[in-house]
């Protein structure tokens, strides 16, 4: 915490240091609430973030697509009379007027602390997963005239399945510690289902399905829910805004919210699609009206969340196999639960495939197209 503490002082936070809390939520960065002591009593909270240098290989554009995209929201909220303070995240800036400091290999950056509301794991109310989806579908609404073209590409082909697969395929065949052994049953699983991976990154190429300024990292943990209504006010984790397909952000955000149980829970039998959450989330997806999406993205959604969740299980396992060097891992074998349950989850929406269809297509007319 020392580290932390000096850390602390180059940024422009107000007031004196009273109490530094390790935030434990996010597989990627080291979070950090920092609770100041104002001149008049009152308390003010920051976040400090050292980013995942391994991760994300370029930090400064990171904080460049930050800063661009959360000024355009700012733009945004004021013009439609909304709180900019909520409703976006908001830098802090350092000593110096830079967007983050950097030493070493090190780079942290702050934010606002936003009250008032926080971030759920779990989806324990079927309204909070709606006002999920509309707070994500609002977002992409709002960045609808950013210019994607300003945008940096922070991880090159995020959701790019074809690419992810060779990725995966290459580690399997490499099988750095001997862990393929015992996760044949799952490899096969993946292999099986190799031509999904090629549905969305066609039909992007073949221009059907357009780049959007999107999220691509939409996990309920994402999203600040307001303590007195419920509602999903401000979307976090910006590190991989970029251009990608409303088909990512509505199928991982299925993927995390609309499972029964935790991402990393060992008891597989609890793990299941929960229908009802998946309706909630679509008809919140599109309450901002389903017109801003083609045809092809409405006939995709329910096959998107298969697939967002069949790579995320992809990468876990590659993770896996190649030792826990990416998603920071808080137990043995924590990769391989992680991609078991995004597994059974697969399977889960395969099985309640038509049913899911039947819901989108029950939200897109009731939304209005
Ligand atoms: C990581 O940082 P966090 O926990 O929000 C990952 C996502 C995965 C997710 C799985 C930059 O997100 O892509 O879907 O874990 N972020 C990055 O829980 O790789
Ligand atoms: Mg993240």
């Amino acid at each position: 915490m020392a580290r932390v503490e000096k850390i602390a002082e180059l940024f422009q936070f107000q007031g004196t240091p009273k109490e530094i809390e390790v935030c434990s939520i996010g597989h990627i960065n080291d979070t950090y609430i920092l609770t100041y002591e104002l001149p008049d009593g009152k308390s003010k909270r920051y976040i400090l973030q050292r980013i995942n240098a391994n991760v994300f290989k370029n930090p400064h554009d990171v904080m460049e697509n930050i800063a661009a995209v959360t000024a355009h929201l700012r733009k945004k909220i004021l013009a439609a009379g909304g709180d900019p303070e909520r409703e976006t995240l908001n830098l802090v800036l350092t000593r110096d007027g830079q967007l983050y400091f950097s030493a070493e290999d090190e780079f942290w950056r702050a934010y606002h602390y936003i009250e008032g509301a926080r971030t759920y794991e779990t989806v324990q109310n079927p309204k909070h997963f709606y006002h999920a989806g509309r707070a994500f579908g609002r977002f992409q609404l709002l960045l609808r005239d950013f210019p994607a073209e300003e945008l940096h590409e922070t991880i090159p082909d995020f959701h790019n399945t074809v690419k992810r697969l060779n990725d995966f395929r290459q580690a399997v065949a490499a099988d750095p510690l001997g862990r393929l052994a015992e996760v044949r049953d799952e490899v096969d699983f993946v292999l099986q289902r190799a031509d999904d991976t090629k549905i969305v990154v066609d039909a992007i190429a073949r221009g059907e399905i357009p780049l959007r300024v999107t999220h691509n990292d939409t996990k309920f943990n994402n999203i600040m829910i307001d303590d007195q209504t419920g509602e999903g006010i401000c979307v976090l984790d910006l590190d991989t805004v970029m251009p990608g397909s409303a088909l990512y952000d509505f199928g991982d955000a299925v993927r995390f919210g609309a499972s029964t149980a935790a991402e990393d829970e060992q008891d597989l039998s609890k793990v299941e699609l929960d229908l009802e959450l998946f309706a909630e989330f679509t008809k919140g997806f599109l309450s901002n009206g389903s017109d801003f999406l083609e045809p092809a993205e409405l006939e995709h959604l329910a096959f998107s969340a298969k697939l967002m969740t069949l790579e995320c299980g992809m990468r876990f396992l590659e993770d896996h196999l190649k030792g826990d060097v990416y998603f920071r891992i808080h137990r043995p074998n924590h990769n391989l639960d992680r991609a078991r349950t995004q597994f059974k989850l697969v399977a889960d929406m395969e099985a309640k495939f038509d049913e899911m269809r039947r819901i989108v297509k029950e939200a897109v007319a009731e939304a209005g197209k």
